[in-house]
C-alpha cells in the first residue's frame, strides 16, 4: 500500500466523517475498515428494533449544506437500516470510497522514531504507512460476550446482538431468550416478542427508560427544520450534550411539588434524553436524583400490568442517569404479552446452559435462540485490541494499563502524531456522537494544517498536560452522581478493567471551549516539533 499523509482506522461515523475534512483540506488520507461494509457500529448492530435514540435531525452530518437540505428522515428516531443507508449515502455522495480500503483489519500499528511515521500490520500480513494515525474505532464498538458454563454445550442458535448476522433470522414460533436489558435488550425485546412464540428476558441489573414517543416525520416538520438548519445545528452545539436541550433555571427541589410534576410529565412525554436536563442538577445531588427516579418508577411501572414483574423491572441498584438510561419504544408494554417472561438473574442467576436451553437456580427455560444482547468492552475496547506500539516500543495497553490517560481525549504521551476520535476523556459517550465527532475532526483537521504549514513533523501530547486532563476529568465527574454507580462509564462492565471514570463530564460546549483556546494558545499541551525528536542532536 502506498504511503499516505493520513491513515484513518474505521469507517463508521467519525471515520468517514475524518477522511472527508482531511482530504477538503488538502490531505491524501485513506481509511481502513475491518468489516467488508463501511457504517462502523451501524453496519454490526442490525438486530430488530435497532435504533438510534438521538433524533433524526441531530444524529446527522452538518459539514455539508446539500447534504442537510436533500437528505429526508422517515422518523424522529431512525433505525439502524436507515443510518445505514445515509452513511452510504454521503461515502457515495462524497466520492469517499476510493480512499476507503474494506477488510482490512488493522493487527498492529509501530511508531518509527526516526522518520516520525507510523508502519501499520493487516490481518493478513499487508502494511501501511503514513505521517500521522487517527483512530475511529468507536466507543461502544468491541462486544462483550459472557462466559456461562455449557454456553458451547446449547444445540439452539446464539446471536450477539452486536455482531447480527446478515441473514434473514426467522423468529416465527421460536423460543427466545435474550440476555442483558440496555439499549439493545430493549429495543429488540417489543419488536421479537411480535414474531417469536416466547421471548424470556434474562435481567440482571433492571434499567431507567423514557418512552421515544417516537413518529414518523412529517413533510412540514422536514420543511420547518430545513428552513432554518442553522439555528438547530447551534442550538445542539451550545448544549451541553449536544442534544439541543439546555437545563431548566431552577433546582428540582426550589420548586413546588406540583410544578415539577408538570415539568417532569411534559419531559417525560416528549423529550427522550432531555429528561435528565428538567432540572440542572439531576445529575448532580443526590436528592434531586432520587426524586426524577422516584418520578420514572413510577411512570415505568404505569407501564406493567403485573404487580410482580413491575417490581422486577423497577431499577434499585443505582439512581437515574448515574449509568446509561434507554428510549424505548413499547419496552414495559411488552411484558404485558402472554409470550413475553423476565428471568430476574439477579435473584436467580443462570446456573449453565443446557442442551436445550438455559438453566437458572429456580427453572430451565427450553430455547430456540440465545440472544447475548450484553453490551461492549466500553471506550478503550475498541482502542486496545491491535497492538499500538509508540516511542520505545511501548504498547497502548502497557501505558493504559491502570486505565486510559489523554489529553482532551485527542492523544497520549508516547505516541507521537497519534489521534483519537471519541477517545476517554472526550465527552463523546456522554453526548450526541455527531456533535462530538463533528467538534473533534474540525479541530484535528485545522492542527494538521497548521503542523503542515508550519513545518512541523511530529506532534506529541505533553505528560504534564494530560496529567492534568486526567485530574480535571476526575474533578468535574466527582461533581456528579456517576461514581455512585458501577458502569460502563467507569470500567464496571469488565471484570478486572481499572475502575476509572473515563469521559470527560463537563459537557460538549466547555469542551469545545477548551479546544479552541487549546488551539488559541499554539496548542498548548502538544509538543510541535520540526524534527522528531529521535533525530534531534
Ligand atoms: P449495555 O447498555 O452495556 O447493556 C448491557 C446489558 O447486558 C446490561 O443489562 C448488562 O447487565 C447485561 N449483561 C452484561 N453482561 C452480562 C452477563 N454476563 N450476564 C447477564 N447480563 C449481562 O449495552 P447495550 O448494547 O444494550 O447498549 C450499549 C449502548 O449502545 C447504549 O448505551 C447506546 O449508546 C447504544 P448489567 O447492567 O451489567 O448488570
Amino acid at each position: 500500500m502506498e504511503y499516505r499523509d493520513v491513515l484513518i482506522v474505521g469507517a463508521g461515523i467519525a471515520g468517514l466523517r475524518t477522511l472527508y475534512s482531511l482530504r477538503k483540506a488538502g490531505f491524501d488520507a485513506q481509511v481502513l475498515e475491518a468489516s467488508d461494509e463501511i457504517g462502523g457500529v451501524w453496519n454490526h448492530n442490525r438486530y430488530p428494533g435497532a435504533r438510534c435514540d438521538v433524533e433524526s435531525f441531530d444524529y446527522s452530518y452538518s459539514f455539508s449544506k446539500e447534504l442537510e437540505q436533500e437528505w429526508v428522515w422517515s422518523e424522529r428516531y431512525p433505525t439502524q437500516p436507515e443510518i445505514l443507508r445515509y452513511l452510504n449515502h454521503v461515502a457515495d455522495r462524497f466520492d469517499l470510497r476510493r480512499d476507503i480500503t474494506i477488510n482490512a483489519r488493522v493487527e498492529a500499528a509501530d511508531y518509527n522514531e526516526e522518520s516520525a511515521t507510523w508502519t501499520l500490520t493487516l490481518h493478513d500480513g499487508r502494511k501501511a504507512s503514513s505521517r500521522y494515525l487517527v483512530l475511529c474505532l468507536g466507543q461502544l464498538s468491541a462486544p462483550k460476550m459472557p462466559n456461562y458454563p455449557g454456553q458451547d454445550r446449547f444445540k439452539g442458535e446464539t446471536i450477539v446482538s452486536a455482531m447480527w448476522p446478515r441473514r434473514e433470522i426467522d423468529f416465527t414460533g421460536k423460543r427466545v431468550g435474550i440476555i442483558g436489558t440496555g439499549s439493545s435488550g430493549m429495543q429488540m425485546t417489543p419488536v421479537i416478542a411480535q414474531i417469536a412464540e416466547r421471548v424470556t428476558v434474562f435481567q440482571r441489573t433492571a434499567n431507567f427508560s423514557v418512552p421515544a414517543a417516537n413518529a414518523p416525520l412529517t413533510e412540514e416538520e422536514d420543511r420547518a427544520v430545513k428552513a432554518d438548519y442553522e439555528a438547530r445545528r447551534e442550538m445542539t452545539r451550545n448544549s451541553p450534550t449536544g442534544l439541543g436541550f439546555q437545563p431548566g433555571k431552577k433546582k428540582t427541589l426550589e420548586v413546588s411539588d406540583e410544578e415539577r410534576e408538570e415539568a417532569f410529565e411534559k419531559a417525560y412525554h416528549r423529550l427522550g434524553f432531555g429528561f435528565a436536563l428538567t432540572y440542572p442538577d439531576i445529575l448532580l445531588d443526590k436528592d434531586a436524583n432520587r426524586v426524577a427516579s422516584d418520578f420514572l418508577r413510577r411512570k415505568m411501572g404505569e407501564r406493567v400490568e403485573d404487580p410482580e414483574v413491575r417490581e422486577k423491572l423497577m431499577p434499585v441498584t443505582h439512581g437515574f442517569g448515574t449509568r446509561r438510561p434507554t428510549v424505548d419504544s413499547g419496552y414495559f408494554e411488552a411484558f404485558n404479552r402472554d409470550n413475553v417472561d423476565l428471568a430476574d438473574i439477579r435473584e436467580h442467576p443462570i446456573e449453565a446452559f443446557t442442551e436445550t436451553g438455559i438453566r437458572t437456580s429456580q427453572k430451565h427455560y427450553p430455547l430456540d435462540f440465545v440472544i447475548f444482547a450484553t453490551g461492549f468492552d466500553a471506550l478503550t475496547g475498541a482502542l486496545l485490541k491491535p497492538r499500538i506500539a509508540g516511542r520505545g516500543g511501548v504498547t497502548l495497553k502497557e501505558k493504559w494499563a491502570a486505565g486510559p490517560i489523554t489529553n482532551m481525549g485527542l492523544g497520549t504521551a508516547g505516541f507521537p502524531n497519534l489521534l483519537i476520535v471519541g477517545g476517554p476523556g472526550s465527552p463523546t459517550v456522554l453526548s450526541n456522537v455527531m456533535v462530538s465527532t463533528e467538534l473533534q475532526v474540525d479541530w484535528m483537521t485545522e492542527l494538521l494544517s497548521h503542523l503542515r504549514d508550519a513545518g512541523v513533523r511530529e506532534i506529541e501530547v505533553t505528560r504534564e498536560a494530560e496529567a492534568a486532563w486526567n485530574r480535571h476529568v476526575a474533578e468535574r465527574v466527582n461533581e456528579t452522581l456517576y461514581m455512585t454507580a458501577q458502569s460502563f462509564y467507569n470500567g464496571g462492565e469488565v471484570e478486572g478493567k481499572p475502575k476509572v471514570f473515563m469521559p470527560y463530564s463537563g459537557g460538549v460546549r466547555h469542551y469545545r471551549r477548551l479546544l479552541e483556546q487549546c488551539a488559541a494558545d499554539d496548542y498548548v499541551g502538544f509538543a510541535l516539533r520540526s524534527t522528531p525528536l529521535a533525530t534531534q542532536p
